[in-house]
């Protein structure tokens, strides 16, 4: 008679079967080193924010077996889309309606062009880098004044999308607050809204990763760069200069976190830095990512509170409330704390440069789809963003 195995063991048993599809795998790592040896091997994260217990991983076939001689114990949560399979979003008809649909790279670009032409008085792109991979990177800068940058009177914004080239709807998220933004200083009862303010959208913060992710591989995360090992790619949420190096981010250019080999030492985040310290008046700064429902405050790099944590905190506040009104519920913290410690991220560097209000949101969802966001969600998505950000202006203040 054969005995029946208990079901707990066999989630938990080396893979002894042949792994023929791609899995979506949750790995047990019951503290801190667990999760950073975990987070350094080479294999795709399905959840970089981990916390100690169950970190979710995307695995290829055939390679559940890295888990098991790391000494990993593992349960397989649900199959995967292969993430290589690119044809259906390589053959779609050209994406037309931003509310419902994913814009691939040119088609992102070409809306913000659009929105330029079509409101030459508000609207202005800037060429600010050029990538690895020769892709330019742009801005938009959103304001009623005409004036040039340097003697701009209001205070100035920052809010940018795919960062990290997986995270789709943060790309769907910049278009609506970019045509919103104009809409509302094209309309004299809604002008001041955005009033006095200048703000800089830079819609694409990772090109060559974005294109990456529609020709190639669906759920790549970081740049494109050519590493010394022959593996690609820098985590540009790990390449800023406060609190480089640290925890939360790994050395190992294979890694999913991989931090690039000194601060800023990548193209994107150069063009970045230099458009925001070329800025008077810089008073606030948003990263849209995804996925977790979460709007993130400073620091991510340590557990110590900022010197502004109570005002950081009720501004955090505030978009949380304005961003619930649309059927998903965010929740507000302290990047290290309601999450984990990640050390050179955004907010932390626009925070520590001008005691900026600096936050990370990560849009939709709680983990059901993931970054493979259903299209019908993308206008409840942009929906709560901006309603997020009104709350957000007004708190902050022109
Ligand atoms: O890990 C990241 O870069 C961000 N999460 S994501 O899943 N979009 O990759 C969050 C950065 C801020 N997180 C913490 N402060 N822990
Ligand atoms: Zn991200």
């Amino acid at each position: 008679m054969r005995r029946a195995i208990p079901l707990a063991l066999l989630a938990f048993a080396p893979c002894a079967f042949a792994q023929t599809a791609w899995l979506r795998v949750g790995v047990e790592c019951p503290n801190p080193s667990r999760v950073a040896a975990l987070l350094d091997l080479p294999l795709t994260t399905y959840q970089c924010d981990a916390a100690p217990g169950m970190v979710e991983m995307a695995v290829a076939p055939g390679q559940l077996p890295i888990l098991d001689f790391a000494g990993f114990r593992y349960k397989v949560m649900g199959k995967l889309h292969d993430p290589y399979d690119r044809r259906s979003d390589l053959v779609r008809p050209a994406a037309t309606d931003y509310r419902n649909e994913y814009f691939n790279l040119a088609e992102i670009q070409g809306f913000f062009d659009n929105l330029a032409l079509q409101r030459p008085k508000f609207v202005r792109r800037l060429q600010i880098g050029v990538t690895t991979q020769g892709r330019p990177i742009y801005a938009y800068r959103f304001s009623g004044f005409q004036t040039s940058p340097a003697v701009d009177p209001g205070k100035a914004y920052m809010f940018v999308g795919l960062t990290h080239a997986r995270e789709w709807v943060s790309g769907s998220v910049v278009m609506h607050l970019g045509k919103s933004i104009a809409d509302s200083l094209a309309n004299a009862a809604t002008r001041t809204l955005v009033g006095r303010r200048v703000i800089w959208i830079v819609p694409v913060v990772n090109p060559d990763g974005y294109d990456h992710t529609w020709t190639s591989y669906r759920l790549w995360r970081k740049n494109r760069r050519l590493n010394s090992n022959g593996t690609r790619g820098v985590d540009l949420n790990r390449n800023y200069a406060k609190g480089w190096g640290g925890e939360g981010s790994s050395g190992n250019p294979g890694s999913d976190i991989y931090r690039g080999t000194a601060p800023f030492s990548e193209p994107e985040l150069q063009a970045v830095r230099d458009l925001a310290i070329s800025i008077p008046n810089f008073s606030g700064f948003i990263d849209f990512h995804s996925y977790s429902q979460e709007i993130l405050w400073p620091w991510s790099y340590t557990t110590a509170s900022p010197p502004d944590a109570a005002s950081l905190q009720s501004i955090a506040i505030s978009i949380q409330s304005a961003m619930g009104g649309f059927g998903a519920s965010y929740g507000q913290g302290q990047g290290s704390r309601a999450l984990y410690v990640a050390s050179g991220t955004s907010k932390d560097w626009f925070y520590d440069q001008w005691r900026a209000a600096s936050y990370t949101i990560e849009l939709r969802d709680t983990g059901q789809w993931g970054f493979e966001l259903p299209s019908n969600q993308i206008t409840p998505t942009q929906n709560e963003a901006w309603a997020g950000v009104q709350a957000f202006f007004s708190r902050v203040g022109s």
